[in-house]
C-alpha cells in the first residue's frame, strides 16, 4: 500500500494560546484576564497551577520560532492575549504588548512560517468580566474595536484571522459548567454569552474587513461535538442527539454561516430564556463570509434520551463540573465511550474527525475547513539515550497518525479541508487541569523550561517536510 500523499499547498502547522504558554503575566503592561483570577482562586486548577509562567513563551518566543522553523512547519497559530494589548479590555492600548506579538509576527515570516493568529483564546481582561464578561453586549463591541486595532497594526502580515476560539468552552464551561473562568454556573448567563459571543464574532469580521479589505483571510475556530446516538434505530436517542447538537453545534454554526438560531434550540431552552438579548439586526451582523472554518477535533461522545429512570449518566468529560454545560437538557445521557483513552479521558476515535468533516461539507458545501487542533495529552516520560534525552510517545504519534489518516480520508470524499494543526507545539498549562496533562509534541521541563523535542515532533516534520504521511515507526531525529 503506498503511503498517504498530501497537495503541495497544504498547510501543516501547530497551535498554542497565549495564556497556556506565554507566563510574563505582569510584565510588559499586561492586565489581568479571567485566568488569571481563576487560576489564583484555590480549588480552580489542580495543584493550584496558574499561567504566571507557563512556558515562558514571553521570554523565550524567539527559541520557540526557531523550533516551528526547524519542525518545517508552514504556519503556527497562537492566540493574542487582549490583556496584553488593551490591559482593561477598553480604553488605552499597551504599545509594548503589541511590539511583543508584531516582533512575533516578523519572526514568523522571517522563518518562512504564516502566522495564524486567534484574537480570543479565553484570557479576557478581568475589567470586561467585572462588567458582567460575556453575558454583557458591550463586550462584543469592545472586542470588535480591539480586533480593529490588531488589524490596523499588524495588518497584511497575517496569514488568517480567527476571531474567536471554541466560544462552547467559553459559553458553557466558563457560564454553564463554571470549570472554566470566570466561574460562573448560570444557565442563562452561558446563552448569553453564546450569543454575544457570536455577534463578537460578526463584528470583529466587519472591522478587520473594513481596515484589510477582502484580502483579509477570516475564520473562527469551533469545537464542534461529534455525537452517536446510543441505539441508532430509537428516534428518542436520536432526538437526544438533535438536542444537544443544536446547544453544542448548530449555536454557532447556525448564526455565523447562515445568519439564523435554529428552532429547536430557541424550542428546547425556553425554559431559561426568550432569547431577547438577540436584536434585531445581529443576526445579519454574526453573518460574515468567512474564508475557512476552523474545526478543533479530539474525541466523540455517545448519548442517549434519559427516560428518568435509575441515576442519569454523565460521562461527558466534563463530569467533574460544579454545574453542567448542557443547559436545558436534563433528559440526555452521556455514556462511557469505549477506549481506548487519552490522559484526558478522552476516547480515541479517528472515524469521527472524518464524518464530522463529510458532514460539515454536506451542510456547508462551499466552506472551506482546516483543522486547526488535534492531538492528545499522554504522561510521557523522558528516557536519556546516547547522553541525549528523549520522549517515545508512541502513543501520540499513533493518535497523530490515525487522525491525520483520517483527514485523508475526508479529503478523498472531496471534502475541501486546507490545513492541519497539532495541538500543541509545546506542553502547556492545560486549563484546569493545570500543567499534570501534556498534549505537546515538544516536551516543557517546568522546572528548567527545556524544550525537548518528543518523537511525535520528529515524526511530525518527516510529515510537514514531505507532504506524506510517514509510518509510526519513522519517529528518529533527521
Ligand atoms: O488546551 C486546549 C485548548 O486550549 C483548546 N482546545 C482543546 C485543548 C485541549 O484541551
Amino acid at each position: 500500500m503506498s503511503a498517504r500523499k498530501f497537495p503541495d499547498d497544504f498547510l501543516w502547522g501547530s497551535a498554542t494560546a497565549s495564556y497556556q504558554i506565554e507566563g510574563g503575566a505582569t510584565e510588559g503592561g499586561r492586565g489581568p484576564s479571567i485566568w488569571d483570577t481563576f487560576s489564583h482562586t484555590p480549588g480552580r486548577t489542580l495543584n493550584g497551577d496558574t499561567g504566571d509562567v507557563a512556558d515562558d513563551h514571553f521570554h523565550r518566543w524567539q527559541e520557540d520560532v526557531e523550533h516551528i522553523k526547524n519542525l518545517g512547519l508552514g504556519a503556527y497559530r497562537f492566540s493574542i492575549a487582549w490583556p496584553r494589548v488593551q490591559p482593561g479590555g477598553s480604553g488605552e492600548f499597551n504599545a509594548e504588548g503589541i511590539r511583543f506579538y508584531s516582533d512575533l509576527v516578523d519572526g514568523l515570516i522571517a522563518a518562512g512560517v504564516k502566522p495564524v493568529v486567534t484574537l480570543y483564546h479565553w484570557d479576557l481582561p478581568q475589567e470586561l468580566e467585572d462588567a458582567g464578561g460575556w453575558t454583557n453586549r458591550e463586550t462584543a463591541y469592545a472586542f470588535a474595536r480591539y480586533a480593529r486595532k490588531m488589524a490596523e497594526e499588524l495588518g497584511d502580515r497575517i496569514d488568517v484571522w480567527t476571531t474567536l476560539n471554541e466560544p462552547w468552552c467559553t459559553a458553557y464551561l466558563g457560564y454553564g459548567s463554571g470549570v472554566h473562568a470566570p466561574g460562573r454556573t448560570e444557565s442563562l448567563a452561558a446563552l448569553q454569552a453564546v450569543h454575544h459571543l457570536n455577534l463578537a464574532h460578526g463584528l470583529a469580521v466587519q472591522q478587520i474587513r473594513e481596515v484589510l479589505g477582502d484580502a483579509a483571510k477570516t475564520s473562527i475556530t469551533l469545537n464542534l461535538h461529534v455525537f452517536r446516538p446510543d441505539d441508532p434505530s430509537s428516534e428518542a436517542d436520536q432526538g437526544a442527539v438533535r438536542k444537544v447538537d443544536a446547544l453544542a453545534n448548530r449555536a454557532f454554526l447556525a448564526p455565523v454561516l447562515d445568519g439564523v438560531y435554529p428552532a429547536d434550540l430557541l424550542e428546547n431552552t425556553a425554559s431559561v430564556t426568550d432569547w431577547s438579548f438577540v436584536h434585531d439586526g445581529d443576526l445579519e451582523i454574526t453573518k460574515q463570509p468567512l474564508d475557512v472554518l476552523g474545526v478543533n477535533y479530539y474525541s466523540t461522545a455517545r448519548v442517549r434520551h434519559y427516560s428518568g429512570e435509575g441515576e442519569r449518566q454523565q460521562a461527558d468529560g466534563h463530569k467533574d463540573s460544579a454545574g453542567t454545560p448542557w443547559i436545558a437538557a436534563d433528559d440526555v445521557e452521556f455514556l462511557p465511550q469505549p477506549g481506548p483513552y487519552t490522559a484526558m479521558g478522552w476516547n480515541i476515535e479517528p472515524a469521527g474527525l472524518t464524518d464530522l468533516l463529510v458532514s460539515l461539507r454536506d451542510t456547508y458545501p462551499d466552506q472551506p475547513l482546516m483543522v486547526t487542533e488535534n492531538g492528545a495529552a499522554f504522561a510521557d516520560t523522558v528516557v536519556v539515550e546516547d547522553g541525549v534525552a528523549r520522549v517515545h510517545d508512541v502513543e501520540r504519534v499513533s493518535y497523530l497518525h490515525d487522525h491525520v489518516e483520517a483527514l485523508g480520508l475526508a479529503r478523498d470524499q472531496g471534502v475541501d479541508v486546507r490545513g492541519y494543526f497539532a495541538w500543541s507545539l509545546l506542553d502547556n498549562f492545560e486549563w484546569a487541569y493545570g500543567y499534570d496533562r501534556r498534549f505537546g509534541i515538544i516536551r516543557v521541563d517546568y522546572e528548567t523550561l527545556e524544550r525537548t523535542w518528543k518523537d511525535s515532533a520528529h515524526w511530525y516534520r518527516r510529515l510537514a517536510t514531505s507532504n506524506i504521511l510517514p509510518g509510526t515507526d519513522e519517529v528518529s531525529p533527521a
